[in-house]
């Protein structure tokens, strides 16, 4: 049976990387009783980050979908890392969603991806609750987290619960809106309310207040009740908080420890409460005159069970054994058996009704970024709006003969994760692979060994012969080679790589020197007022970023992803890249 639209609650768990967002998932499937025990990061146990890379880095590397009952709600959670060189699926998993929880550090506060997500949440309308986690931390401070919050992200991020005691002496929070208190459950379950310490009353007293003045605000009968000096009910205040939150007049404010599970029965009250169904907000993707629709907004690629696309169900009901149509590929596909993830692991359904997240396996052609829906129709794909790969390195198998299993293998990793670019370069024909940050490809050539047995080396790209001005040859020889670490500091960085290099591969293959090539150019006057690509020149000329042409097609982050040069990567830590 399909669960109704209104008892589903779609959340994406998003925020800087490392504030304790795939903790947090795992406390709560562990207080909903998904799970049995409260797995940890550190000891690779987590229902999130089931991926030998993710656990050998403790760290997300891709989007993790989850499922809970609470209040007789499914919570669709979905995971999603938080570095930046892994940020497409979080920005895909902001776009299908009704609700982001934002996990954010008690020690850290604001940082620049809760700022960019923040945006992101904001220009799809998104509710938002924010977790302030880490509370036991030494130098972590609720309240200051609080002051950032409302000053960098939004002023209407009001406290809904505060924490009791801080950092060591952590022993609780109290749950504004229901006016009772948790205490330290030490990892364990989360047993019900108790009273509220005495000694808080004060204080508690202070931020209730300031958090009905601003849900009060939202709603004039109630506002007008309120200064009249009447008591408002918590069913009173919950409703018309969880208005707020759905309008986005109210960023309510939680508060806890993840890994110790404290704080997790308050927050799923909240998110089951405060965020809307999708039958209380807009679809976020709208297909005009699809009785049933679903966007794929998710791909993983599995050696076994081969392609399993995650989707979100826009409307109608997704049936298993249906067929439908891939708006992009103009082509029909068969649904096979339906998938309901929770984690790795994998439940077979019938079906997925109106606002639902899930799974199938074995579509032919359907990718990230797909729709699907019961017939042909002219529609607008939505865009997803991943970034430009900024780093591209040039990969070579490590046995002679494996070059069609990396292709392919690598294509197929591409697939899962759009923001990783693989082509191949007309000029040098080397096979190129590109990603948003040096760990990114690392990874990535870690699962080809992985996952399909395939192990390559990585090398800086091999000089372009473009057509570019040429460049005076002082300034080429006097750069100094850059380390690994500068050239990963971004575009000036890359441009100093790229002259020395270049000019080093120019001395190393004794191509003709530039005032030889002078000779031969009627254009070109002098080095300072050099030839704009005749084809002497530009067979002697360094490739430069700062020489090449610009093309008017190509995006900066495309421009800034070129580093020719012939030389093996000087690799931080000296390690063979396909050992790691
Ligand atoms: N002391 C303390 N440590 C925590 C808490 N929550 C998480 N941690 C630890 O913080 C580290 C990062 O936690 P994760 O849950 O992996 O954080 P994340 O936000 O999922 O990280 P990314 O996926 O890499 O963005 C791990 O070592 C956790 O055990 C907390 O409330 N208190
Ligand atoms: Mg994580």
């Amino acid at each position: 049976m399909a669960v109704e639209p209104g008892k589903i609650r779609n959340v994406a768990v998003v925020g800087h990387r490392g504030t304790g967002k795939t903790s947090l998932v795992e406390a709560m499937l562990f207080q909903g009783g998904a799970t049995n025990r409260l797995g940890t990061v550190e000891s690779g146990s987590t229902v999130s980050d089931w991926d030998e890379d993710e656990q050998k880095r403790q760290m997300s590397l891709a989007a993790t979908i989850c499922h809970l009952d609470w209040q007789e709600r499914k919570i669709n959670l979905i995971d999603t890392p938080g570095d930046a060189g892994f940020q497409g699926d979080a920005i895909a998993a902001l776009r299908i969603v009704e609700g982001a929880l934002f996990a954010v550090s008690g020690v850290m506060g604001v940082e620049v991806q809760t700022s960019r997500q923040w945006q992101r949440a904001e220009e799809h309308g998104l509710s938002r609750v924010v977790f302030v986690n880490m509370l036991d931390r030494e130098r972590a401070d609720f309240f200051r987290a609080l002051a950032a919050l409302r000053e960098q992200l939004s002023d209407k991020c009001v406290a809904v619960h505060v924490p009791i005691g801080a950092e060591h002496e952590l022993t609780g929070i109290v749950d504004l809106l229901h006016m009772n208190a948790y205490m330290d459950p030490g990892g364990q379950r989360e047993s019900g309310p108790t009273e509220i310490p005495a000694e808080m009353q004060d204080q508690v007293n202070e931020y209730r207040e300031k958090l009905l003045d601003a849900v009060v605000e939202t709603d004039e009968g109630l506002m007008e009740r309120y200064l009249d000096g009447q008591e408002l009910s918590v069913e009173e205040v919950a409703h018309a908080l969880k208005e707020a939150v759905t309008r986005g007049e109210v960023f309510p404010v939680a508060c806890g420890v993840a890994s110790k599970n404290l704080g997790t029965t308050a927050l799923l009250d909240l998110l089951a409460e405060g965020i809307p169904s999708p039958a209380d907000k807009e679809v976020p993707i709208s297909v005009d005159g699809a009785s049933t629709a679903a966007f794929v907004f998710k791909t993983i690629a599995d050696p076994f069970a081969g392609r399993i696309n995650v989707f979100r169900v826009l409307s109608g009901t997704l049936n298993g054994d249906s067929t439908l149509v891939n708006t992009r590929a103009h082509s029909k596909e068969r649904v096979g058996q339906l998938l309901e993830l929770q984690g790795k692991e994998h439940q077979q359904t019938q079906e997925f009704g109106p606002g639902d997240i899930g799974a199938v396996a074995k579509l032919k052609e359907t990718m990230t970024g797909d729709l699907l829906l019961d017939a042909e129709r002219e529609v607008e794909v939505p865009q997803l709006g991943f970034p430009e790969p900024v780093m591209s390195f040039a990969v070579t198998p490590k046995s002679k003969g494996d070059e069609e299993k990396v292709a392919t293998s690598l294509r197929r990793l591409a697939e899962e994760d759009p923001t990783l670019v693989l082509r191949r370069d007309p000029q040098t024909g080397e096979q190129l692979l590109s990603g948003l940050s040096q760990i990114h490809v690392e990874v990535a050539v870690d699962r080809l060994r992985r996952r399909f047995g395939v192990d390559v080396d990585l090398h800086q790209r091999r000089a372009r012969r473009a057509a570019t001005r040429s460049r005076p040859a002082a300034v080429a020889s006097s750069a100094t080679a850059s380390s690994c670490s500068s050239r990963s500091r971004g575009t000036r960085a890359t441009s100093s790589w790229t002259r020395s290099s270049a000019a080093s591969s120019r001395r190393a293959s004794g191509l003709r020197s530039t005032r030889e090539s002078r000779r031969r150019c009627s254009t070109a006057s002098s080095p300072e007022r050099p030839c704009r690509g005749c084809a002497c020149c530009s067979s002697t000329a360094p490739t430069t970023a700062s020489t090449r042409p610009r093309s008017r097609s190509r995006s900066p982050a495309r421009s800034r992803s070129r580093a020719p040069t012939s030389r093996p990567i000087p690799c931080s830590s000296s390690r063979s890249w396909s050992s790691r």
